[in-house]
């Protein structure tokens, strides 16, 4: 059998490593870091080593599965999108579009086409039950990015190689990879090798985590008060001039409005608030603001509380009012070959209050939280129908088992995947989908999110399953079979259908509409590097992708998308939520419930997948409860001892860990454990390993300027078994 070596670069998560991977017939051999690519590989870790584990899954959905009573049986594609089409198109006839309920997970933002198709068919039907994974990842980014920059994609970059004071703030880059809107492959690594040369790390987390137990400065804060440390770093600073002054001149407006705002805040309050001493908190701004290249870094520790909107804007505000935005060792915007901040403004979705809590959508969706009630409600506009596409919202949002029951009352429920998991138990169709080992990427709309100018096609490594299918054909599919038009665009369908049949004619696929014709497209629009564009042939001849130049400064003034071209540093709606913060009374833990319920990452899983894998986690593998030792020994807890974690809203038992990581008062469990995976061709037994933490989490509360749920802000009880 012929063996041969293809080049490409992994799409579980933002590092996207090159890899080389060896293979022979349509089978990989071999996958590793692929070290002549000169952006990214070295972050390469066991997930993407053993990516061939989930495309040969045993239980992996090869066919399209229609449920028959408590099982399922095989299909056409054609008999699926036949079925799917009438109805839905029965449910619209009758209910009117947002009958039709649809959500997309993480993985979809890592395919070129996924998620616009996904939009276009969405725009095709004209549903406004629209879900996404924002609502409990990074939605306070986007709408900070809108208000601040003008763009909810305007994600300026770490500039690691040249930073010389990190204040990482809710991250763990360490295990997590420097991962969240962009791409700084090896981020962590290269951020310890500047410390090696004199840099300073700061890091604030609740926990000891492994990123804080390299940090020069590990600031155990209260979880959920970033906001206040954040406000009072503000504060700090403009008291004391210590300020960039021609930054918060000419490129920002709103710093007298915080000004103000800082006025009427009292830094004793702000410290008890997050739990720091103050002297610590004066003496990290003066350092943070001396420092020559520096930079704030938030993620999900910020933004999955309900604070999480304040928090990030104070982090972006820090970066801006000490002159970090397009300099050295700050954050910078990478233009990259194509602008997909103007893309983002195309594709942009028509405002929406939803029809149950009355609620914003936001970047496009409305918040996964609202999702149960909008099923179970009945009236005008109740989703009877839903769509889950590269999702395990039962896993990864609140309250999964309002959800789970949810779910189950639907007329209809289709799920688009690889694997049948928790939150598809009760489809009626299971539609197989492509893994990114066996599909082309051009991940252009990440142009502007790589530390450096990159571009690498994201190449097929082995022909998919013959009847697994990617997801833009399932919309597109399902807009000709629905007969309506795919991105809203009248005649799009019947030139579709053409091209379709002039493929056939000719007996070349390439003649078929598809995700590729945008690619070309994308890549004779692109921006000039060395005064030429970027070519089809250079992708191709480039296997191990192509640096298109040195990292440039100066393109963040000109990238802003405000009307004005200016930093708005202090939107009013920010200010006017941080000033209900200030007004709120200090939290204390209800009696019953009196531990804060933390999270973790795992450095072999992504999300609720991966976890079942073999090789990637130790036998008895699963999740367990960290608890502070001190708290453990007033509850009796010992080592190993089996205990209850309850809130008001559920009880999960597992096994305790003792440790010195978390601080008193916190106790963490990994998320992303307690997905079953079901059978649907062998039937089975279910597998599952570990607990889904987020069955603790009540789906009321969440960020209101975000719709984030609050899956870090959970009080839990804590007992022995
Ligand atoms: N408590 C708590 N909850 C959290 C978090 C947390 O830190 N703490 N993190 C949150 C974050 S940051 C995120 S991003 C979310 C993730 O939330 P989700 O995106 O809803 O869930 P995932 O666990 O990523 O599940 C992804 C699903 O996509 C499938 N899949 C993988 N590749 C493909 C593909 O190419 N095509 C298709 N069709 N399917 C595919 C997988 O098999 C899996 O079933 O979870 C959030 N939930
Ligand atoms: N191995 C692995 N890598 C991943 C993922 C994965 O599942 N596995 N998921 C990917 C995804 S989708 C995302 S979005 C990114 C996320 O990347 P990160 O946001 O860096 O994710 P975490 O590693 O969960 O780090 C969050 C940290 O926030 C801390 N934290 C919790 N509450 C608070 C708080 O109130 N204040 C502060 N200051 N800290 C708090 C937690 O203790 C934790 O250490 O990671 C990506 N990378
Ligand atoms: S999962 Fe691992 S190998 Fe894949 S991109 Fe992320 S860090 Fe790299
Ligand atoms: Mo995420």
């Amino acid at each position: 059998m012929n063996t041969n070596t293809v080049h490409t670069f992994c799409r579980y998560c933002m590092a996207s490593c090159g890899l080389e991977v060896t293979v022979e017939g349509n089978r990989i051999q071999k996958i590793s870091a692929d070290k002549q690519n000169p952006h990214s590989w070295h972050d390469f870790c066991a997930k993407g080593r053993t990516a061939n584990q989930l495309v040969e899954h045993p239980r992996r959905i090869v066919r399209p599965m229609r449920r028959v009573g408590d099982s399922y049986v095989e299909e056409s594609w054609d008999v699926a999108i036949r079925d799917i089409a009438a109805r839905m198109n029965a449910l619209i006839d009758q209910d009117g579009p947002d009958a039709i309920g649809a959500y997309y997970g993480n993985p979809s933002g890592h395919s070129s086409s996924n998620v616009m198709f996904m939009n276009a068919w969405m725009d095709a039907i004209g549903t406004r039950s629209r879900y996404a994974v924002g609502s409990v990842d990074q939605n306070a980014l986007h709408v900070v990015a809108e208000a601040m920059y003008g763009s909810s994609l305007m994600v300026p970059v770490s500039d690691v190689d040249n930073c010389d004071y990190f204040l990482l703030i809710g991250t763990n880059p360490a295990v997590s990879a420097w991962n969240w809107l962009e791409t700084v492959p090896g981020g962590w690594r290269r951020a310890l090798a500047r410390q090696q040369r004199g840099a300073t790390i700061v890091v604030v987390d609740p926990v000891r985590t492994e990123t804080a137990e390299k940090a020069d400065v590990h600031l155990a804060v209260q979880p959920g008060q970033d906001w206040a440390l954040l406000l009072a770093l503000v504060k700090v600073i403009l008291d004391e001039g210590l300020e960039h002054r021609r930054d918060c001149a000419d490129l920002a407006t709103g710093v007298d409005e915080l000004r103000r705002l800082v006025a009427d805040a009292d830094l004793d309050d702000l410290a008890i608030r997050c739990g720091i001493e103050r002297s610590r908190i004066v003496s990290t701004a003066r350092d943070f603001a001396a420092a020559r290249g520096a930079m704030v870094v938030t993620r999900t520790g910020i933004s999955l509380h309900a604070a999480g909107t304040v928090g990030e804007w104070l982090g972006q505000v820090l970066n801006v009012i000490t002159g970090r935005m397009d300099r050295p060792g700050g954050r910078r915007f990478e233009p990259g070959y194509f602008d997909a901040l103007k893309l983002a403004e195309l594709a942009k979705t028509e405002p929406h209050t939803s029809r149950v809590a009355g609620r914003e959508m936001v970047a496009g969706a409305h918040g996964l939280a609202e999702l149960p009630d909008e099923i179970t409600t009945p009236g005008p506009g109740q989703i009877k129908a839903m769509l889950i596409n590269c999702g395990n919202p039962v896993v990864s949002g609140p309250d999964g088992s309002k959800l789970d029951k949810a779910l189950a009352q639907l007329d209809l429920l289709v799920v688009i995947d690889l694997v049948q998991r928790e939150s598809h138990r009760h489809a009626h169709w299971l539609l197989p989908a492509v893994h990114w080992l066996e599909r082309d990427d051009l991940l252009a709309f990440t142009s502007n999110m790589h530390d450096e100018p990159f571009v690498q096609y994201g190449r097929k490594v082995v022909e998919p399953p013959p009847d697994t299918r990617q997801e833009w054909e399932i919309f597109v599919d399902l807009a000709l079979a629905m007969d309506r038009p795919l991105f809203g665009a009248k005649g799009l369908n019947r030139f579709i259908r053409a091209t379709r049949r002039a493929a056939a004619l000719t007996r070349r696929p390439a003649v078929a509409f598809g995700p590729h014709w945008l690619d070309r497209l994308i890549v004779r629009m692109s921006r000039k590097f060395n005064g030429r564009r970027l070519t089809w042939r250079d992708l191709m001849a480039n296997p191990h992708g192509l640096v298109l130049g040195p990292r440039e400064f100066g393109h963040f003034k000109g990238a802003l998308r405000t009307d004005d071209k200016m930093v708005h540093a202090a939107p009013p709606q920010f200010t006017a939520r941080a000033r209900e913060l200030l007004a709120e009374p200090i939290h204390v833990a209800p009696q019953e419930f009196p531990f804060q319920l933390g999270n973790r990452r795992n450095r072999h899983s992504m999300n609720s997948w991966l976890n079942e894998l073999p090789g990637l986690h130790r036998a008895g593998k699963g999740n367990d409860v960290m608890i502070n030792a001190e708290d453990a020994a007033t509850l009796g807890i010992g080592e190993g001892d089996r205990v209850r974690v309850y809130s008001p809203t559920g009880a999960v038992e597992l096994a305790a860990t003792l440790s010195d990581r978390p601080r008193r008062g916190m106790v963490i469990i990994d998320h992303g454990w307690g997905s079953r995976i079901f059978d649907p061709r062998g039937g089975g037994a279910p597998e599952s390993f570990g607990v889904n933490r987020n069955l603790l989490v009540d789906g009321s509360t969440v960020d209101p300027l975000s719709q984030t749920s609050t899956l870090s802000s959970c009080y839990v009880g804590v007992e022995r078994v």
